[in-house]
């Protein structure tokens, strides 16, 4: 079925989770619902914001402005506006805009009767960020551990960061988050090249059918994962990347405050070396 009539087959009223009819309609391509209003809301207000504070400070450089939390010494308590309360209302308007988005990709699920796999794998992506701006200056017991919002002032907060445990490589779960990180662009690399080689032939080839696909893993690796495999693989890997990488930071400061080459003692420690 062409796009543009199926769009109009399935472009029915039904399926919202919240708000019924309300804002069960379309604007060009996208869909609207309750959730696009919210996600406009948050997202407008939140830009809003940055340029806000932006206009308050010492550039309009789009690599360096930067919206910081508030100091340590404001706890887990409100900052003054331009002290870091600024960052705060930001924090709630960037995960107001990624739940309504994540929502809105549900409803649009529901309408078209498939399965949640795509915002659940948005939500881990959320779950990531609201690890490191939520959870884990929750568990520190100050705002100020959230990451600062600018280009180059959030690569600042990862080095001094990862410097503050000496040596961030040496964290176990960052080497898991790391590992799935590079597992997955591999797996993608293999799966986007056996695709392309066996439906994109040259002209006047014919496409080769999933048994060829098959087929060449066999014959190379000894196994193939199968067409519908290699979909929960990829997105086994890359959610495993996310999900890791939330545990990393969370374990640095909160359960682990020492270096992360000093965790590797447990290795010497153990009974058999004695
Ligand atoms: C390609 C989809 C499109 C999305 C894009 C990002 C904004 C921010 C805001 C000026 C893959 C749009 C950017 C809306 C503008 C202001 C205030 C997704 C694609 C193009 N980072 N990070 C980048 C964010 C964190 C780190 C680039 C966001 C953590 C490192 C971009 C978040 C840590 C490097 C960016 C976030 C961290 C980057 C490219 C949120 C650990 C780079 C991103 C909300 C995760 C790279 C100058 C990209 C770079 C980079 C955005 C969080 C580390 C500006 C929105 C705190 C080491 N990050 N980041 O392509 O070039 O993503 O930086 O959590 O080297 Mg970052
Ligand atoms: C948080 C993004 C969420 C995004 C959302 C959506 C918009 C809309 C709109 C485009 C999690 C935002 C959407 C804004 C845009 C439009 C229209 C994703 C998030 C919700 N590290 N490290 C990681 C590597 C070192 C350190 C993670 C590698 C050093 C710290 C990953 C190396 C030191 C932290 C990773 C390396 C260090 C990390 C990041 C190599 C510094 C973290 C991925 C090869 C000296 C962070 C949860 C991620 C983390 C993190 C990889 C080196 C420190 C595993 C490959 C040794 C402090 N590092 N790292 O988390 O775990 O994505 O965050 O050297 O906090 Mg590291
Ligand atoms: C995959 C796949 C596959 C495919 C695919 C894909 C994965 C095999 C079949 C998809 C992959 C690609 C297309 C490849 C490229 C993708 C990437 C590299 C990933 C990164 C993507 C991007 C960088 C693009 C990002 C773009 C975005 C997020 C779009 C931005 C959209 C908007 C700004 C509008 C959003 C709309 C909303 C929220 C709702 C609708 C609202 C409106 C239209 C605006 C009007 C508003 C209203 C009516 C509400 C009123 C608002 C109010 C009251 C509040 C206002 C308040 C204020 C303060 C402003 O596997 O299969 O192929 O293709």
């Amino acid at each position: 079925m062409a796009m543009l009539s199926f769009e109009k087959k399935y472009r029915v009223r039904g399926g919202t989770l919240l708000g019924g009819d309300l804002f069960d309609f379309w604007v060009g391509p996208f869909y609207v619902g309750l959730f696009g209003v919210t996600t406009i809301f948050f997202a407008g207000l939140g830009t809003a914001l940055i340029l806000y504070g932006a206009s308050q400070g010492p550039t309009w450089n789009p690599w360096q402005i930067n919206i910081a939390p508030p100091d340590l010494k404001y706890g887990l308590g409100l900052a003054p506006l331009m002290e870091g309360g600024l960052w705060q209302i930001i924090t709630v308007c960037a995960l107001g805009a990624f739940v309504s988005w994540a929502l809105r990709e549900v409803e649009i699920c529901r309408k078209l009767g498939m399965g949640y796999h795509v915002p659940f794998a948005f939500s881990v992506a959320i779950f990531a960020y609201f690890t490191l701006v939520v959870i884990r200056p929750v568990l520190l017991g100050a705002w100020g551990h959230g990451f600062p919002y600018g280009i180059f002032s959030h690569l600042d907060w990862v080095s001094n960061v990862g410097y503050q445990y000496l040596h961030f490589h040496y964290n176990p779960a960052h080497m898991i988050a790391v590992t799935f990180f590079f597992t997955t662009t591999l797996a993608l690399a293999l799966h986007g090249s056996l695709i392309l080689s066996a439906s994109n032939p040259p002209k006047g080839e014919v496409v080769k059918t999933p048994e060829h696909e098959n087929t060449f893993f066999r014959d190379s690796i000894g196994y193939s994962i199968g067409a519908l495999g290699i979909h929960r693989l990829g997105l086994f890997l890359a959610l495993s990347a996310g999900f890791w990488s939330a545990v990393c930071i969370v374990i640095s400061g909160p359960f682990w405050t020492k270096s992360w080459p000093e965790w590797w003692g447990w290795w010497l420690d153990l009974p058999i070396w004695s």
